[in-house]
Parts: C-alpha cells; structure tokens; sequence
C-alpha cells in the first residue's frame, strides 16, 4: 500500500512524500516479523524504531492494524484505480511517463492507454515518439498475454489445494494433476485434473459445488468445467474408469505435440492410441495397461518423464534407450544465489544458513547485490567486508558452508562492479546484467562475453534478464554467450524465480548440447523461499539436465576441488 501510495503522490506532484512512503515499505518489507507483532508488543514506539517510519506513518500503520484499511490510501485509490498505477509496470514507462500520460490524455486505465496508442495520439505528445507509442502497444500486449496465464507456482498451489480437497472429500481411487501443469512448463493456461472413480457423478457434483468456484462452465458426467474466485483459474476435472487410466494420464498430460508422434508409433506398431486406451488395430481389443509406464513399454520405449513430452527428440530417445536420467530435487546439496539484509533480502544470513540447513543442504553462497545495484540496496566495499567478518563468525557456529559470494553487476563496459581487491577475496563470483537492458544485440552480447572472460567470474545470473508476462530479455546472441560459457568452463545460472525461470527448459538444453555447466538457484529474498528450488529444477528437466550436469549436486569434496575452495 505504501509503494502504491507513493506512486500516486508522485502523479499528484506531491513532493517528498513518495520518498518517505517509499522508504516506509522498504522498512516494513525487511522486517522478519508482522508489523501487527510489532505494534502488539511494542506499540508505536515500536513501529518508530522500523527503518523509514515516522509519526504519521506509523499512525497509518495503526490504523491498518486496527481496521484491515488505510482511508487515506482509499481515497487516493478512487481517482488512481489499480489499472493506472499497474501501468508503470509496463516495459519502458515510468512514473514519469505515466503522469504525463494521465495528465495529457486523461487517460485511467490500460483500456485507455491502448485506444490512445492505437489511435496515436501518443507519439505527439512531447517527450514520447512513434517508437515509445510502438513500445507500449507492444508492453500492452505482454501485459494481457501475463493475465491469460497463471505463473507455475500459482497455479501448483491452487491444484495441490484442489487435489488434497477432492481426495477427502469426494468418492475416488486415484487423482493427479495432469497438462502442462505436471510438465512443469513456465506458465500455465488451464489445471487439469483427472480422477479415477466409479462414482462419476458423485465426483462432479462434489467439484462443480466447492466454495472456491465463482461460476461453472460445464458439467457432464466425464468432463466438468469451472472458474475459480481465486485468480479467476480455470479448472478441467475429467472422470475415467481404471481400465483407461494409463491412457488418460498419458493423453491429458500432453503435450499436444509430444501425443501426436506417440500416436503415430503406435500405428506403425499396429495399434490405436486415444485417451481410452490402447488397442489392437485389427481386431479392436484393448490392451491392458496399467501404468503410463507399461503403455510406453508396450511402445518399446523407456519411460519420458512428463517434463520431456515436448517433441523435442524424446521419442527418438526413448527408443534407442539414449534417455538422460534427469535431475531431482533429492539431488541438490546447496543453492548459490541468495540474498540478505545486506542488500534487498529480509532475513539475516544466520537465519538464511539455518532454513538452508533444514533443507539437508551441506553449503550455500551468500550473495547480496554490488553496490551500483542501488535501489537493491547494494553493499559498497566497506559494507561486503563488514558481511565477511559475519559469515566468518556464522560459519563457525554452523555445519553448514557458508560461502562468500555477490550478485555483482556486468556494468555497461562489460567489467564487474568491484575491484580487483574484492573479486579476488571471493569464493564464489556471480555476474548479471541490472542495467541499461536495451543495448543493440551486438553490444549486449559483447558486454556479456566480456564479463564471461574475466577470469574472477564463475556464474552468469539469470542470462536472459527476461521477466515472465514484464519484460522481454534483452536482445542478445544466446548460441554465442552458450559457446563462450564453454570455452570459457564458465556456470549458467538456472534461477528458480517462478517470474524468471531463466534459463528456461528450452535454453537450458541448447546449452548443455554445447557442453555448458549449470547451477539451480533461487535467488531467495528470505529463508521461505529457498523452497522455490523445485521450479528451477523443473526447468532444468525439461532442459534435460542430469546431475552431473548441476554444480549444486556437487558433495563438498567435489565443489571444493572444482571452485579451489578453502574448508
Ligand atoms: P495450457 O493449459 O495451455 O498451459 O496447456 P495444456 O498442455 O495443459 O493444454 P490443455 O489444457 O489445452 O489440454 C490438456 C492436455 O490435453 C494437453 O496437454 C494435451 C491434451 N489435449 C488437448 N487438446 C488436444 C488435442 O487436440 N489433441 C491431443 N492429442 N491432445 C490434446
Ligand atoms: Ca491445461
Ligand atoms: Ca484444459
């Protein structure tokens, strides 16, 4: 509420306000404990000691805590709705841009926004042009391409929520999440659900009347349709006997693509595939499977795990026997890329070390932004050497490794954002592009080539800079960035931001067909979100990454040897 605040002040050209609203939210983002403990606990003066809170803010902190709202925030809220502060949100608009925008045209919402564009009343006003009108028709469409589909890690929630609920509540033998869901693709237009049961109805009846459904498209007695409250998620929930659910499970997971080829080999082994069952094409009987295993089998191919079925060569695979024997989350001892108050994280690196070791890890690197990385609040000199002495005196209480690491900037230049003096000192060296996105592809690519040659540099973060339905990556050369990382012997990060997924399934296995190293990570801003490793890994299966292919398989011994580390 803060930051939206803020930005609405900023349009009314309130000066100073933004600022100390701004600061305010960061203050209370960095906090490990709910402001409500705080005030419980420790009243307003505990609210005052939060970085950023003053009298006034912390008396609308007060009012929140009391009352679930804030009047002035809705008041302000009226004349800006969510639609107009959304909009700077848009690649390549500002809050600057946006003001203008609102005061020029009038304009209240993205609705608004594309009929201006359209009609192209943008490009005259002053400051904007033909290519910033052109860009936000393109943000526009980006932006509705991200409504029409869910994040992975929305979408694994509410299906794991839906399937634990029909489980007990509804009468059924079997039931899985299926479609691109169970393939772990990066985003999700649809949950498939598909039940074993021989109670149908009873099922559909049960599913069709949950709470959580705003509105019902379909209901038969195999198929039902709905659209949750939640996100406004649709839902398909199919029925089938256990006679056919080998075949189900192998044609409602999809993809699409991947089921076509499987159906063709089934012809040219002289059956019939369909999502009931496979047959003997003569004389119509059904062979019995029992699992979608047994079905490829029958196939003569070896399993594909969900992730593979893109028709990316998997077939072929499968039957010369030549499968990779994929990556799983049991086989991650550590995660490199994490970050801490040190910069733009919430919890201390003890707390980081603590929910790391929970997870079974044996290391992990700390690794806090660099200091031109400023709105992340990046350490200077003096600060990373002060976090050294911490992770020195930390590591000693710990069992765990705790590594010295940074997410260090490859400035426009292509150098690092540290001196010689720092990057030396480090265990770990992590580079990525914050800045100056929009380089020519020639320049883009040589700046990144650059910082893959220095030699300090271990782990290129997030390759593509792309933010999933935000912004596109920046144009650069990717077959000669995975070429380079090669030769070079240098890591490509596979960062598990469910917003990120970077490098992708797709990426990841161009890659690794050049003989590329990886490293899954979750570039975690708290100790919650070390959990997000599985989406990374999920991507790293559909890249087709084994475990000698992930650095964080690595047992210590080995990582120590490969990075020349100290114990
Ligand atoms: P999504 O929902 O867009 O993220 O992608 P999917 O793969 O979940 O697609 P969806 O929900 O339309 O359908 C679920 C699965 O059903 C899909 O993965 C494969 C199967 N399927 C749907 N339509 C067809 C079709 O026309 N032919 C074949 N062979 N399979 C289909
Ligand atoms: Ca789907
Ligand atoms: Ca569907």
């Amino acid at each position: 509420m803060f930051r939206e605040l803020a930005l609405i002040l900023e349009f009314k050209e309130v000066k100073w306000k933004p600022r100390a609203y701004r600061e305010a939210a960061y203050g209370v983002e960095a906090l490990s404990r709910d402001v409500e403990d705080v005030y419980e606990k420790e009243g307003k003066k505990g609210l005052k000691e939060i970085p950023g809170v003053g009298e006034s803010i912390a008396d609308h902190i007060i009012e929140y805590v009391k009352k679930g709202r804030i009047k002035k925030f809705e008041e302000l809220r009226k004349k800006y709705p969510k639609e107009v502060t959304d909009l700077v949100d848009l690649e390549g608009l500002g809050p600057k841009s946006v003001k203008k925008l609102i005061k020029e045209l009038d304009i209240s919402s993205a609705k608004d926004l594309r009929k201006a564009a359209k009609e192209h009343k943008i490009k005259d006003i002053k400051g904007f042009g033909k290519k910033t009108e052109k860009n936000i028709i393109e943000a526009l469409k980006l932006g509705e391409e991200r409504k029409e589909r869910m994040q992975l890690n929305i979408a694994l929630d509410i299906a794991e929520e839906l399937v634990e609920y029909l489980k007990k509540n509804a009468p059924l033998q079997e039931i899985d999440y299926v479609g691109s869901l169970r393939r772990m693709k990066e985003t999700i237009g649809d949950i498939d659900i598909l039940v074993i049961s021989d109670k149908p109805k009873k099922v559909m009846e049960t599913f069709t009347k949950m709470d959580k459904v705003k509105r019902v498209i379909s209901k038969g007695t195999t198929r039902s349709s709905v659209i949750l409250k939640e996100e406004n998620v649709h839902v398909d929930l199919r029925v089938v006997k256990k006679s056919s659910y080998a075949a189900a499970m192998q044609y409602f997971t999809g993809s699409k693509e991947h089921s076509i080829e499987l159906r063709k080999r089934a012809i040219k082994k002289g059956y019939k595939l369909s999502e009931y069952g496979l047959f003997k094409k003569k004389s119509d009987r059904k062979i019995s499977c029992k699992s979608e295993k047994t079905l490829y089998k029958k196939l003569d191919l070896d399993y594909i795990p969900p992730e593979m079925r893109e028709n990316r060569g998997e077939i072929d695979a499968a039957a010369k026997g030549k499968l990779p024997d994929l990556v799983e989350l049991d086989d991650i001892n550590g995660d490199f890329h994490m970050h801490t108050k040190y910069s733009d994280g919430a919890d201390t690196i003890e707390t980081m070390a603590k929910a790391a070791q929970k997870k079974g890890y044996r290391y992990i690197a700390v690794a806090d932004h660099s200091k031109s990385a400023r709105i992340a609040g990046g350490m200077d000199e003096k600060s990373i050497k002060k976090q050294w002495k911490e992770i020195d005196r930390i590591a000693k209480k710990h069992k765990i490794k705790i590594l010295k690491s940074a997410e260090i900037d490859i400035l426009k230049d292509g150098s690092l954002d540290y001196p010689e003096e720092i990057l030396k000192k480090l265990d770990i060296v992590i580079g990525g592009v914050h800045s100056n996105f929009k380089m020519s592809r020639k320049k883009m690519t040589e700046r990144i080539v650059k910082a893959l040659k220095n030699k300090h540099l271990n782990i290129l973060a997030h390759p593509t800079g792309r933010l999933i339905g935000k912004r596109k990556g920046y144009d650069v050369d990717l077959a000669e960035i995975f070429k380079v990382a090669a030769d070079e012997g240098k890591v490509l990060e596979l960062n598990s931001q469910p917003e990120r997924l970077d490098l992708n399934g797709m990426n990841a296995l161009a890659a690794k067909k050049k003989g590329v190293k990886f490293c899954i990570s979750t570039d975690s801003k708290s100790g919650d979100q070390l959990n997000l490793m599985r989406y990374g890994v999920g991507q790293a299966r559909r890249g087709w990454l084994e475990k000698k292919d992930v650095i964080n398989t690595y047992t210590w011994k080995k990582l120590k040897k490969t990075f020349r580390l100290k114990d």
